[in-house]
């Protein structure tokens, strides 16, 4: 099979593929009678997502029925579906065992999933200029929202004066956080990485462009299946080299997400003040709703929609509010 093959798992049957792609209890005892292949998204592409079954990959097109949906809902790199092979569609996303996400920076403030189904974010970073540790604190929060163990990655120690005073800055951040300070070019460096990468485990990796997030994929492969890219001169940021998120099996058993590096984690403040002023502004309204438990649906007396009746409050605040709490309750 073509696709078997270029996930790199040709070897295995297709039941012990499966459980090499995470697959486990969890997701198994979800499926019902009559339900298509189970299989894993393992990419986003530009019309649709690729998808492994246990015997043959396929791309399905996410089709309207998904977009009706919030993205919360829709099927994203990390999950399990059942695949109806016929139709070349997917009929069900699978419940996730846990979910990374962000609050999008455009104005709406959607909430972008990152991936599903993730054992560990790497939190990468690299040492050889000033910590940002906004940025990571930003990304440790967003790891225990989703109930995901997170592990700070310092990459390029071979480029960094002093790396281990930034192993020590870094330390302060969490009482216990793991920190692993490596060349990602060097396979014998990366070994520190070693106790995360379990079979069947999902790895994601996480930190602005150019910090060596694609490299480490490779380094960790031992080949070259992520395209990297070279620094900037003027100003040594990053090229956004990786457009797209995609799950990579390693020779260890374990999987790496490669994702994109985030422009929009540069301004976290401006975020904070805008999350802040919609939970403002509609627990303020809330205070006059009938019932103190108001959902702001179709309760009688609600002065949220009433709100929104008399053109004072714009719905999709009321929608960010929903996705916000969503964030804050579902840990
Ligand atoms: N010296 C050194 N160079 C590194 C290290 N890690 C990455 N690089 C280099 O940094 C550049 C960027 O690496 P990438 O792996 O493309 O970075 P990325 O995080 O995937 O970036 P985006 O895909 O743009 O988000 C490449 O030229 C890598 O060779 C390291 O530990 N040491
Ligand atoms: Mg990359
Ligand atoms: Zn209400």
């Amino acid at each position: 099979m073509p696709g078997a093959a270029a996930n790199g798992l040709g070897f295995l049957s297709a039941r012990n593929r499966l459980t090499a792609l995470g697959w486990g209890p969890f997701f198994a005892h979800q499926m019902r009678a009559g339900d298509g292949a189970p299989g894993r998204i393992m990419a986003t592409e530009r019309t649709g997502v690729r998808i492994a079954l246990g015997d043959e990959e396929r791309t399905a097109p996410l089709g309207g029925r998904w977009y009706r949906l919030t993205p919360e809902h829709r099927p994203t790199v990390g999950d399990w579906v059942a695949f109806d092979r016929a139709a070349g569609r997917i009929e069900r996303l699978l419940e996730r065992r846990s979910v990374l996400k962000r609050i999008g920076a455009g104005t709406r403030g959607e909430i972008q999933l990152m991936g599903a189904n993730i054992d560990t974010l790497f939190i990468v970073a690299a040492c050889h200029e000033t910590l940002n540790l906004a940025r990571i604190e930003r990304y440790l929060n967003l790891a225990e929202q989703g109930g995901i163990e997170a592990v700070l990655v310092l990459t390029k120690r071979d480029l960094a004066a002093a790396p281990d005073e930034q192993v020590r800055k870094a330390g302060g951040l969490r009482p216990a956080l793991s920190i692993a300070c490596v060349d990602a070019r060097c396979a014998e460096s990366v070994e520190a990485l070693e106790p995360w990468r379990r079979p069947g485990a999902t790895i994601a990796l996480a930190g602005p462009s150019g910090v060596g997030k694609s490299t480490l994929v490779n380094t960790l492969s031992g080949a070259v299946v992520q395209a990297t890219g070279t620094i900037r001169q003027g100003d040594g940021k990053g090229r956004h080299t990786t457009t797209r998120r995609s799950l990579h099996p390693l020779p260890d058993g374990s999987l790496l997400l490669d994702a994109p590096g985030l422009r929009e984690l540069k301004i976290p403040a401006a975020e904070a003040r805008d999350v802040a002023e919609v939970l403002a502004t509609i627990e303020a309204l809330a205070k006059s709703c009938r019932f103190a438990n108001c959902r702001h649906g179709t309760e009688p007396d609600c002065a949220v929609r009433a709100a929104i009746a008399a053109g004072e409050l714009d719905p999709h605040r009321l929608d960010r509010y929903r996705e916000l709490k969503g964030e804050v309750t579902r840990r």
